[in-house]
């Protein structure tokens, strides 16, 4: 069997499969499209990532594909409803990020509203003593958390606001079952009781666009929303518009919707705290996604299963 790798991942994952397996990397043919259009049939896997996706012209161009092993929980830059049609299997890796990413969730949350890195920045200007004074920010613990998608990741998430001592709620496209948390069945209601909204839903089709201006409007001059997820569900142009008429107290984004560009009204925005896609890019995370991803490809061609099938 024969392993095609869309990406550069980490030199462990891309010497792993080079020495193992036999392995073509397509990020190093200098004319990918052309490459694969003639020789895409001779492959049975793809490796790939939450980033690099799979598109359907690439799909197209791999008559042979049988599975599909990709870094990242995420999956909605591949067309899983193609990979069904054709009998294609998929795997991901869930779980081992879950903690790092609710972290940074929890980073961001305490950042946006205790004003971390804006103060940050005012006292590496030698501001701190000077006429302008820094002013206060805003008070977490016991406020209310909402979250938006309340699967692994959100249920993480959540577990870390009762420490907080906070009131949780969330919105789902069903209730959960074993959770004690108030559910709200309509986002814009959530988002208007919550003091924090953290989205930390699947990206895709279903859940574009879902944060949008009223959701935002809902949250309120004195709400912060914070972004662990996909920026595609967030209206990108909606958040800059109310973050600038002072509709938002302050956003906190690992995500956007054209990574990596960040629109410049959201750099040039102080009350905006901004990172670049970094929730699982702890070094023991990724070692736990590396490790995952080639265990997967390891007992796809050894038994034809993976280990962490998506069900399509
Ligand atoms: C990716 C992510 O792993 O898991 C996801 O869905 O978005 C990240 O953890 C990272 O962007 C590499 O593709």
């Amino acid at each position: 069997m024969r392993i095609l790798q869309l990406g550069r991942l980490s030199n462990d994952v891309n010497e792993a499969l080079a020495s193992g397996y036999d392995t073509t990397f397509l990020w190093q043919q200098t004319q990918a499209d052309e490459y694969l259009r003639q020789n895409g049939n001779r492959f049975d896997l793809v490796v790939t990532s939450a980033q690099f996706g799979l598109t359907q012209t690439q799909l197209e161009y791999l008559p042979n594909l049988k599975a599909v092993c990709s870094f990242g929980v995420g999956y909605d830059a591949i067309n899983v409803a193609d990979l069904q049609k054709r009998g294609i299997v998929l795997s991901n890796t869930p779980d081992v990020l879950t903690d790092c990413v609710a972290d940074l969730a929890w980073g961001l949350i305490l950042d946006v509203a205790r004003r971390i890195s804006a103060a940050d920045r005012y006292v590496r200007s030698l501001s701190w003593g000077g006429k302008q004074r820094f002013g206060n920010s805003t008070r977490v613990s016991g406020k209310r958390l909402g979250i938006l998608g309340l699967g692994r990741i959100g249920k993480a998430i959540a577990k870390r606001g009762e420490g907080f001592g906070m009131d949780i709620a969330y919105h789902n496209r069903q209730k959960v079952a074993d959770v004690a948390y108030a559910y709200f069945d309509d986002l814009g209601e959530l988002a208007t009781w919550a003091d924090f909204l953290v989205i930390a839903c699947p990206g895709g089709k279903e859940t574009q666009g879902l944060v949008d201006a009223s959701v935002l409007k809902a949250l309120g001059e004195h709400g912060f929303l914070i972004n662990i997820a996909r920026g595609s569900i967030v209206d990108e142009a909606a958040l800059i518009e109310v973050l600038q008429a002072k509709q938002l107290a302050g956003a906190a984004l690992d995500v956007y919707a054209h990574e990596p560009n960040i629109p410049t009204a959201l750099l040039q925005n102080g009350t905006v705290v901004l990172t670049p896609h970094m929730g699982s890019a702890t070094l023991e995370t990724r070692q736990d996604m590396d490790t995952l991803l080639l265990d997967n490809v390891a007992s796809f061609m050894q038994t034809g299963r993976l280990l962490t099938a998506v069900t399509l």
